[in-house]
């Protein structure tokens, strides 16, 4: 009973020997013997790593251990196997601190996980641009070093660089639909929020920790196009509740203080506040939103307040919960149904 309950989804030895295994990727990557470190090189990349890639919930990377176990209907896998996945999972993990460094000097944010964002680190600034870079380039590292003899380590590769370019498009939808033109509200609605939050979101948060172990398990994606599609519904759901939780959570205990109303952001909330505002609340948002004055930033919140935009995402979640559940039912494998649960009940009313 003990051991199932501990082999089983996240839990204790699961995510002790994850963690147990990043230790061992960031050595190899100290010691890479394509680069000759000097010994403040070496200390740089050490801190930053850990500075960015740990610190996260590891939703995205334990996904991949948990889903890989799911598939092949095991509690528990063996050391190659646990290894091989989490490598995978830690990858994800680590596309995922790539995004965040960048996406932080972007959005003009201040802290993320609990402690400044890493360009406002002292002596660190625009070298976190370089950082990012470096990050995205350990994630080749790992892949060549572990996966290179596999039959399945072009599909990989051809995974990774897939996602990242939907991500990256994603953002680039995110950033530019805020500066395009004059500030023009009237341009946001739910179609623009949804495409923004499929391809900067969903892609790399849903999908590719599922694909990674299908890939692991020797299934051939193409043959997983519906499953790619539940996923990438989760994933906007999840981006959903990412921007509530931007104005509606708790900073110190999200790790993160909210910039979307400050930044202009096509957020679900301003679209659902657009949708249900008479003309002098649509007033007040057009005079408000998009400003970083404290008393503009609280006229929106107040708005948003009016409106009852807390029930009305109350009702979305528990309908997007219902019609994916529907959807995962409808799937023809219980393993990769298990797979689809597993991820909801990990996101399903978080709070973080
Ligand atoms: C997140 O968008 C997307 C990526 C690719 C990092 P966001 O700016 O809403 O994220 P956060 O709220 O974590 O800054
Ligand atoms: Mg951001
Ligand atoms: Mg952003
Ligand atoms: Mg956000």
């Amino acid at each position: 009973m003990a051991a199932a309950a501990n082999g089983s989804a996240g839990g204790v030895d699961t995510r002790e020997e994850f963690r147990r295994i990043y230790g061992v990727l960031k050595e190899e990557l100290l010691r890479d013997p394509a680069f000759e470190f000097t010994e403040s090189s070496r200390q740089w990349i050490d801190r930053m790593v850990d500075y960015n890639v740990l610190g996260g919930k590891c939703n995205r990377g334990l996904s991949v251990v948990d889903s890989y176990k799911l598939l092949k209907g095991a509690n528990v896998l063996g050391e190659e196997e646990m290894f091989l996945a989490s490598t995978l999972g830690w990858c994800i993990e680590w596309l995922q601190a790539f995004f965040l460094v960048l996406d932080d000097i972007m959005d003009d944010s201040h802290t993320r996980r609990g402690q400044p964002c890493w360009f406002r680190v002292p002596q660190v600034g625009n070298i976190a641009i370089n950082d990012g870079i470096i990050l995205r380039n350990h994630i080749s590292r790992i892949l060549r070093l572990h996966f290179r003899g596999k039959p399945y380590y072009a599909d990989l590769l051809d995974l990774f660089n897939e996602v990242e370019f939907k991500t990256a498009s994603g953002q680039l939808l995110d950033l530019i639909t805020t500066h395009e033109g004059e500030k023009d509200l009237t341009k946001y609605n739910i179609g623009v929020h949804r495409r923004i939050v499929q391809y900067k979101t969903a892609y790399y948060s849903f999908y590719l920790p599922v694909a990674c172990a299908l890939l692991l398990s020797g299934e051939d994606l193409i043959n997983y196009g519906a499953v790619e599609d539940i996923l990438v519904k989760m994933g906007t759901y999840f981006q959903v509740q990412d921007d509530y939780l931007d104005c509606y959570g708790d900073p110190e205990f999200i790790g993160k203080i909210g910039t979307d109303i400050e930044d202009y952001k096509c957020s679900w909330l301003v679209v659902q506040a657009l949708e249900r505002a008479d003309e002098s609340q649509k007033r007040v948002l057009f005079e408000n939103y998009g400003k970083k004055d404290p008393a503009c930033v609280a006229k929106v919140k107040n708005l948003y307040r009016e409106l009852n935009l807390e029930a009305i995402f109350q009702d979305y979640e528990n309908e997007s919960y219902k019609t994916l559940i529907a959807d995962i039912e409808a799937q023809p494998s219980i393993a990769v149904q298990n797979v689809l649960k597993s991820f909801l009940h990990k996101i399903y009313k978080r709070q973080k």
